[in-house]
């Protein structure tokens, strides 16, 4: 009798959980489209918080009563080691740019030539993000994947998860079957900020810029390392929707943010192309009174009649476009010149200006790239100048304002010996680098080729940045790039900064670097004129770093993308015996990169290609993928080593070289016939 009593009580306080559930899962996707969606919330963020832990609490009780789609799964897959690629369902298009409200206008007219009455235009801010692509099934988020070549991404569904602006069930009683939307994932530029001075204050690599941030992030092997940085999405897009036709663009939009997805709350419909430039010039002025970066409006013909008229190039879509803003330039204080060296001993002047708000950044030294450049532009110690910064380039001196020159200012000089070792600085006829040529002992150069092995385009070492290379070249525990891989956890003993898990950590991304992909590793070495393709190339030739030591310069020259300069570059790094000890001892602490998957062989095995202009049912990208598939491989340059040159439309010079070296051309129907032989 007891039994059952406790039973019905147990079934019943479970039928009140279940049913508790229910109404905070629904009450935290009402909230959360308020707040994401709508930008409206109604409730105070603590009573936000409150439901969900009310929510968590239940599901911990009752594991059973957890479903895949609870605001609680945020975090929920585990960490994994790829990303697996997926294709998408409707193919990502590219976007066509212009950088003049002239080319804007050209744009514009032609369209309206096309069409006689476009209706209106939708303007957009062009988010300075990671585009991605979503697929909702019955309501609920299946699949999210980055944009890659535009028609296969890689599957990062686990860490869009974590991203409180995606939501994990679409709303309403009209959720289509199957919808696909795009979007850019982003950070806030404050959080970027505040994200970068964590890492720096932690020892760890800082991000250039917030889209490499949001890269950075989106890319975490951990889904909770993703949900630990504050990520945003906006939708500006549907791929794909079953059921439904929509009549302009602006409709589309407005349906999806019904459904639960956020928009950006700045898009505008408007009626003409003067309203258009009216709004791009607005925004080119007030493109830092938004929370992100933006670099660029996005136009696009609002009706989808009109635009499915307009139609498509090889590449884009005829009926939209990006207005990409111009580099940003302000006038500031150069209080001084220096140089500096880095890992190849090129020493580069710079100036160290008063701090000025550029480019949605503060920046208080722009470079001034050689001595002929300074002297070009005869900028002076106390002059003010001119800056410039475009995107993550690094900032430059774009002049002196000579009307504002001080008396009695001097040009500047290029120092003799080298800021950092001392040793006499060297320039040779003909070059425009100056450089310390004492490569092992020089400081700097020392630093710099740790930091640039270390970093993300090489061995990329979580944890191994700037201040901690400094720290550990002060203490004496590095002097080459070798000694990375034999620190012990006794070194950092009593070290301020240094917990159990720091150690931990650093020293478990140095012992994942081992097995790096061999591109990654050759990068890493920073050979002269190697960088990551050359590097892939050879890493696809050479398959170990044992097979590429014993190379002669010529055998070197003769892989297929391997130029001159570059086979006299690794010839030259390979024959130094203070390198060779270096990779030895490298070898000694583990390393062991990995060679590269095999290749894919089959009728174009072995022959090499070089794509020129556009073709008209390929993208770049898919005729590339097509030729690999096949076995062939496609090079960036035309050389007597190249096979076929594939000519499209408005064919580069590639084309002129290829007749002048007298290589085979084939055009969009020669290449196909080659593929399907
Ligand atoms: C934005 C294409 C079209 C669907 C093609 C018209 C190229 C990134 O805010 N609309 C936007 C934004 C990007 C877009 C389109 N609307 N394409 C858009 C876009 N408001 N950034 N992009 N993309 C997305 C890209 N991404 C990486 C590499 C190459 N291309």
């Amino acid at each position: 009798m007891s039994t059952t009593t406790s039973k019905t009580t147990s079934k019943t306080t479970k039928g009140k959980a279940a049913k508790r559930a229910d109404e905070l899962r629904e009450a935290i996707n009402y909230h959360s489209y308020r707040y994401h969606a709508l930008d409206d919330p109604e409730i105070a963020d603590a009573e936000y918080d409150a439901l969900i832990k009310e929510l968590m609490v239940i599901e911990e009780a009752h594991p059973d009563l957890v479903t895949p789609d609870s605001p609680t799964q945020r975090v929920g897959a585990p960490p994994s080691d790829q990303f697996a690629p997926v294709r998408h369902r409707t193919p990502m298009m590219s976007l066509d740019n212009c950088f003049t409200l002239e080319e804007l206008n050209a744009w514009g007219q032609r369209a309206e030539r096309l069409i006689s009455g476009i209706d209106a235009y939708t303007t957009e801010l062009k988010m300075d993000g990671v585009a991605v692509n979503l697929l909702y099934e019955d309501g609920v988020f299946v699949r999210g994947a980055t944009r890659g070549d535009g028609r296969t991404g890689e599957d990062i569904t686990g860490n869009l998860k974590t991203i409180n602006s995606v939501p994990l069930r679409l709303r309403g009683d009209d959720v289509p079957k199957t919808l696909e939307v795009r979007g850019e994932v982003y950070m806030r530029t404050d959080d970027f900020e505040k994200l970068n001075e964590r890492l720096g204050e932690a020892g760890l690599r800082t991000f250039a810029n917030p889209r490499n941030a949001a890269a950075g992030s989106l890319r975490q092997k951990d889904p909770s390392a993703t949900a630990d940085r504050k990520l945003s999405l906006v939708c500006h897009g549907v791929g794909y929707v079953e059921g439904r036709r929509f009549k302009a663009h602006s409709e589309a939009l407005a349906f999806i943010r019904e459904l639960g997805l956020r928009i950006n709350d700045k898009n505008k419909v408007l009626k003409d192309l003067d309203e258009v430039y009216k709004r791009c010039g607005y925004w080119q002025e007030h493109r830092h009174d938004v929370p992100y970066e933006i670099d660029g409006v996005v136009i696009k013909v609002d009706a989808i009649a009109q635009q499915e008229e307009l139609g498509f190039t090889s590449k884009a879509p005829r009926w939209a476009i990006a207005y990409k803003f111009p580099p940003e330039e302000r006038t500031t204080v150069l209080n001084d010149i220096f140089a500096s060296v880095g890992r190849t001993g090129v020493v580069t002047p710079f100036a160290s200006l008063e701090t000025v708000f550029v480019g949605g950044v503060n920046i208080t030294t722009a470079t001034l790239h050689n001595e002929d450049e300074v002297a070009r532009k005869d900028v002076r110690p106390k002059d003010t100048v001119i800056v410039r910064r475009a995107g993550d380039v690094i900032p430059e001196v774009v002049g002196p304002v000579l009307s504002k020159r001080p008396k009695g200012t001097r040009r500047w000089k290029m120092p003799r010996k080298c800021p950092s070792c001392g040793s006499e600085l060297v320039r040779n006829d003909g070059e425009a680098a100056t450089r310390c040529l004492n490569i092992y002992e020089c400081p700097s150069q020392q630093r710099e080729r740790i930091f640039h092995f270390a970093s993300r385009g090489g061995m990329d070492i979580e944890g191994l940045g700037y201040k901690t290379i400094i720290m550990m070249l002060d203490k004496g525990w590095l002097r080459d790039v070798s000694d990375i891989y034999f620190l012990e956890p006794s070194l950092f003993e009593g070290l301020e900064g240094w917990g159990q898990k720091s150690i931990e950590n650093l020293l478990k991304s140095i012992d994942e670097s081992r097995a790096r992909p061999l591109a990654s590793f050759l990068t890493a070495l920073g050979i002269p004129h190697v960088g990551y393709s050359a590097a892939e190339v050879l890493a696809e030739e050479v398959r170990s770093l044992e097979k590429l030591e014993t190379m002669s310069e010529e055998e070197l020259e003769a892989v297929e993308g391997i130029g001159p300069v570059i086979a006299q570059s690794i010839a030259s790094f390979f024959a130094e015996e203070s390198n060779r000890a270096v990779l030895d001892r490298l070898r000694r602490g583990g390393l062991k990169p990995t060679p590269p998957p095999p290749k894919k062989t089959g009728s174009l095995t072995g022959r090499s290609f070089v794509l020129t202009g556009s073709l008209e049912g390929f993208s770049r990208s898919e005729a590339q993928n097509a030729i690999e598939d096949f076995g062939g491989k496609v090079t960036s340059s035309v050389s007597k080593k190249t096979d076929y040159v594939v000519v499209g439309e408005n064919p580069g010079t590639k084309f002129d070289k290829a007749q002048q070296l007298g290589v085979a051309i084939l055009d969009e129907d020669g290449l196909r016939k080659l593929l399907s032989s």
